[in-house]
């Protein structure tokens, strides 16, 4: 990594605690991602992004800010980034997948929660992550109580804007989270000092419209036998998805499907069986699932998760001449997203459903972070569906810890061979 201390400095980093964490990250990086055989070479980019992770990136956004430029950091893909880019900000997705902070975040939060919220907490607490230290606000949400809580916690370091998500999907409830949208364009509106326009907030919208199309086109690779891309290097794709510059993200994943397109004509099935994961989100560095899986004879090919299809499924369209048309358009795709947080959420089952087909998936193992309420009753109804269209399906409850690893690779060893 360049050198970047002047600048955590400025961001009020705690240094010595962060070279620690900086300590950490190449080595697991390396055992998980440089052992793989064969990969494409345009995943350099991404070991690029990835090694300078906590310096290239946050320069830039550092730069942005120099510029006047606002800087927001999300939680939930439910949060329209097309709104942040339509007033010239920036948004991150700070969902945070590293044990390193759970410590910190269990400070302030009970122990037994969700580890995605401890270590969000934690991160910002331990002053460790420019991410964190550079976002103006911070976007909420109503998704769980174990954010909504959270939120207060975050708001005594930087300032919180909550979005209240319906969670039902009745007209009402859509009329809701319009009214939801607009304010927070108000409210990004006065953060920035710029206007959201028909038409920023159509440039906005194509934005991010490009970053899905070009991840669907790399999971569309997925669907082939055997996948040309693994399942590891296409979540690590998507999780830098949440930070990266949009542009130069597109034209990475692009370049990367060219040689995908080429690759996967010389490439001979191994007879890997093909697993989907579905459930939580996998923050980056949470790769903890994938590489237990692929270091057996199995890939994951395709994720039914917010680092996985709920993330680029859909694209919003930009039909319609005033802001509430779009403001519609907006409501129409993300209310289209299949959430646990959701009552009744019937859509998932059907989503998953239709990806063992997609994908030609051999085993769903549904993947749940710990004390994730929603996600871990949603299992019984995902599990009866699947089991009555003769789907097989696993459930594995963890955290970001390693200590269940190798209890995890049993029980998924004893799936692989029963399917
Ligand atoms: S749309 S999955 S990103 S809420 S933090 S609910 S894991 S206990 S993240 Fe999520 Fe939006 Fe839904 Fe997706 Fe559970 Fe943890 Fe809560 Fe979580």
């Amino acid at each position: 990594m360049g050198d970047y201390r002047e600048l955590w400095k400025n961001l009020n980093m705690d240094l010595e605690k962060h070279d620690q964490l900086c300590a950490v990250l190449p080595d697991m990086y390396g055992s998980v991602y440089l052992t793989q055989e064969n990969r494409p070479e345009g995943m350099n980019y991404f070991n690029f992004v990835v090694s300078e992770v906590h310096g290239l990136r946050p320069a830039e956004l550092n730069e942005h800010k120099q510029k006047g430029g606002k800087v927001l950091g999300t939680f939930c893909v439910f949060v329209p980034d097309e709104v942040i880019f339509a007033a010239n900000a920036i948004p991150v997705g700070l969902c945070a997948g590293s044990q390193f902070w759970v410590e910190d975040g269990e400070k302030h939060l009970p122990r037994n929660m969700c580890p995605l919220i401890k270590a969000a907490v934690g991160a910002k607490v331990s002053g460790t992550c420019p991410y964190f230290q550079s976002v103006d606000m911070i976007v909420g949400e109503t998704t769980c109580d174990g954010k909504k809580k959270a939120w207060e916690i975050l708001d005594e370091y930087v300032p919180v804007h909550v979005m209240d998500l319906p969670q039902m999907k009745r007209t009402k409830d859509y009329n809701m989270w319009m009214e939801e949208i607009k304010l927070f364009i108000e409210k990004v509106e006065e953060l920035t000092g710029n206007k959201v326009t028909v038409e920023n907030l159509k440039k906005g919208i194509e934005i991010a419209n490009s970053k899905r199309r070009a991840l669907k086109r790399l999971y569309d690779f997925r669907k082939m036998t055997p996948s040309p891309i693994s399942g590891k290097d296409a979540l690590l794709i998507s999780q830098i998805a949440f930070y990266d510059d949009p542009a130069r993200f597109v034209q990475k994943v692009n370049e990367l499907c060219d040689e995908l397109e080429e690759r996967a004509k010389s490439l001979k099935s191994e007879g890997k069986k093909r697993i989907m994961i579905t459930g939580t989100p996998m923050a980056l560095p949470n790769w903890k699932l994938h590489d237990i899986i692929e270091n057996l004879p199995a890939e994951v090919v395709v994720e039914e998760t917010c680092t996985g299809t709920r993330y680029f499924e859909n694209e919003v369209s930009t039909e319609g001449e005033t802001i509430e048309d779009l403001i519609k358009n907006l409501a129409d795709r993300y209310l289209n997203i299949n959430c646990a947080c959701f009552t009744p959420n019937t859509g998932r089952i059907d989503d998953i459903k239709r990806y063992v087909e997609e994908y030609k998936v051999d085993g769903v193992i549904y993947s749940n972070l710990s004390f994730c309420h929603s996600y871990s009753i949603e299992y019984r109804n995902v599990e009866k569906a699947l089991k009555e269209a003769g789907i097989p399906i696993m459930n594995i409850e963890t955290d970001y810890s390693t200590e269940d690893a190798g209890q995890i690779k049993t029980r998924v060893e004893a799936f692989l061979e029963m399917i």
